[in-house]
């Protein structure tokens, strides 16, 4: 419809309307769409409407790393949904390019523009922390598929995630690690300036201390530091068993890299970055022996995994990593919360992933509860000969 007067009163009555229109839309009871509550149930549902599913993640700067096979995990799944029943899903993606301001713009438009039923992303804690708090108030089921701090469910009942936490990853890495390496005596590094991180560096401590490994260096550096020298000078002096780093890959690459240069043989076990083969590729050889937790691995004989790296790679024209594996888990369980009442409302969505039991993933059995939470089986990897082997 095009306006054609733009008189003073109709500007203000479009005003008042736009203004009407913004808070019923934060309320949730009233963004009831009946259009999007459709008929049958299950795998016979059927909605009219086509349902808007919005995602944020990192598709440039530095979480790309993750974001980009984000992006292709979640189309896979939304490509493979939509050729299989009667509900139409469509994604309308956002680069959040790695920073929090504009994580918050896209989580407004999501929200606000798009009118979506849910989201899912964004793919780092730092940007979640802030961006729930806007999910949660507008009243849009929001799904993480990689924010792993401690906490971010708790940021209300509208927010959940399919990410393993890291606090589950690192109390499984650890004690293998401790078992591998005979780890007695560790030097821990950490970037004290990102959430994920920082809250990692907590279970790092409390994993440690229960499995009486002792901690003769402990390091901190920041998300953007280029030069690791002083730290790792002193962790050279102390002859570790090994090195327990938690940082983002910006850092990681030069931190790991420096570390080799320097004559630091320890082998290192990291956090959930590392679960990237474009890190692995990018410290080459010093990536060896590395030791990571995570929620996927290629080789689990999990239901519908090979079917999903064969379709994956065929399409992408290269493997599949955790956070693609992780994605596409997501798109499959919003499908699943949606046709638990056939119902793709914002409403619907939020109180039927709550519900989620034992869902049959390519991540293993998979379980949301009402807080949000997800419970799945990690898994531990370490790096030979260049890939990700089980441990
Ligand atoms: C977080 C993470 C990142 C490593 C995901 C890419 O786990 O921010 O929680």
């Amino acid at each position: 419809m095009r306006l054609k007067t733009s008189s003073g009163a109709a500007l203000a009555a479009a005003a008042l309307l736009a203004t009407a229109a913004c808070v019923s839309d934060s309320t949730a009871e009233n963004t009831s769409d009946s259009a999007l509550s459709g008929s049958g149930a299950g795998e016979e549902c059927a909605i009219e409407e086509t349902v808007k599913l919005g995602a944020v993640f990192s598709l440039t700067e530095a979480a790309a790393f993750a974001g980009a096979y984000q992006q292709e995990g979640l189309e896979l799944a939304i490509e493979e949904l939509n050729a299989s029943g009667d509900i139409t899903y469509e994604l309308i993606l956002e680069d959040d390019k790695t920073s929090v301001e504009d994580s918050v713009a896209a989580f407004e438009k999501l929200i606000d523009r798009d009118k979506v039923s849910a989201i899912i992303g964004p793919t780092l804690s730092n940007m979640a922390f802030v961006t729930y708090t806007d999910s949660q108030s507008a009243g849009v089921p929001t799904l993480g598929v990689s924010t792993t701090a401690e906490g971010i469910p708790d940021i209300g009942d509208y927010i959940f995630r399919a990410s393993l936490p890291e606090e589950v990853a690192l109390a499984a890495s650890i004690p293998a690690a401790k078992e591998t390496l005979g780890m007695q005596q560790v030097a821990v590094l950490h970037d004290s300036a990102d959430e994920f991180t920082a809250s990692a560096y907590n279970t790092i401590s409390d994993v440690l201390a229960d499995e009486g490994i002792e901690v003769v260096v402990d390091e901190t550096f920041e998300t953007t530091d280029t030069d690791f020298s002083a730290q790792l000078t002193k962790i050279l002096d102390a002859d570790v068993d090994a090195v327990i780093l938690s940082a983002l890959p910006g850092a990681t690459v030069p931190l790991v890299t420096q570390a080799r240069d320097l004559g630091i043989e320890a082998p290192i076990v990291g956090g959930n970055a590392f679960n990237s083969p474009v890190l692995v590729g990018a410290l080459g050889d010093a990536a060896e022996g590395l030791i990571v937790g995570g929620a996927w691995s290629a080789a689990a004989e999990t239901t519908g995994n090979a079917e999903f790296i064969a379709a994956y790679t065929e399409k992408y024209d290269r493997a599949p990593d955790q956070f693609a594996a992780q994605a596409y888990t997501a798109g499959y369980l919003i499908d699943q919360a949606v046709r638990s009442d056939c119902d793709a409302n914002r409403e619907a969505i939020k109180d039927n992933l709550g519900q989620i039991l034992e869902y049959d993933s390519i991540l293993g059995k998979i379980s949301l509860d009402e807080g949000g939470e997800v419970t799945q089986e990690p898994v531990v990897q370490i790096i030979r000969d260049g890939a990700f082997t089980l441990l």
